[in-house]
């Protein structure tokens, strides 16, 4: 259904120059409360959050948006499921809109967290109904959102398993004390000491 998303959001030159203005008059006081809460300067926050009015003029993302923009980056596979993951992970506060705020406070654990922070991230993408374990059918869920993202092009990174043996493989490792669904701790410490387990998520991390 949601190939029918219109992908014309490209932005033009004059949206470009009247962004101008809005970036100077942003409220200064929430980027300082941004830079400290953030690994981010403010320079590197003003250059973010031009990039976010740019794409987003009204200052908040909504699900179909997101879906829009992120899928811009995968044109030779469905990203849509995927989108919707990531939107929900990104929506820290639950309340179906991303702000500003949120967005690069996903982005500082994504690109400048450490190990561990960005471990739980994920693992928060991967807790689908937010229970706080990782059980198979979210795994697979994911697992296959990030198989029909990826489509034919550059589907030889993922072509020697199919969703259901990824995921096996996955469980097997993970999920230490055999009792079906993997939590926080035990993502953790596989991830810690299973450099392929860790490859893999370098993998999906590369996706968000
Ligand atoms: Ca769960
Ligand atoms: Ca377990």
């Amino acid at each position: 259904m949601f190939r029918s998303v219109s992908m014309e959001t490209t932005p033009s030159d004059k949206v470009d120059d009247d962004l101008e203005l809005s970036v100077v008059c942003h409220r200064p006081e929430g980027l300082e409360k941004l830079e400290a809460q953030t690994n981010f300067s403010k320079k590197e926050l003003q250059v973010l959050y031009r990039g976010f009015k740019n794409e987003c003029p009204s200052g908040v993302v909504n699900e179909e948006t997101f879906k829009q923009i992120y899928s811009q980056f995968f044109p030779h596979g469905d990203a849509s499921t995927y989108a919707h993951y990531l939107f929900n992970a990104f929506d820290s506060s639950h309340n179906e809109s991303i702000k500003f705020e949120d967005f690069v406070m996903a982005l500082s654990i994504l690109l400048r967290g450490t190990t561990t922070e960005k471990l739980q991230w994920t693992f928060n993408l991967y807790d689908i109904n937010r229970d706080g374990y990782i059980n198979k059918e979210e795994m697979t869920d994911i697992v296959k959102a990030i198989y029909d993202m990826m489509g034919r092009f550059t589907y030889p990174a993922l072509r020697t398993d199919t969703p259901k043996q990824h995921v096996d493989a996955f469980f097997q490792k993970m999920d230490k004390n055999r009792d079906g669904v993997v939590t926080l701790d035990e993502f953790i410490l596989s991830c810690q000491e299973d450099e392929n387990i860790m490859r893999s998520l370098q993998l999906f991390e590369n996706v968000i």
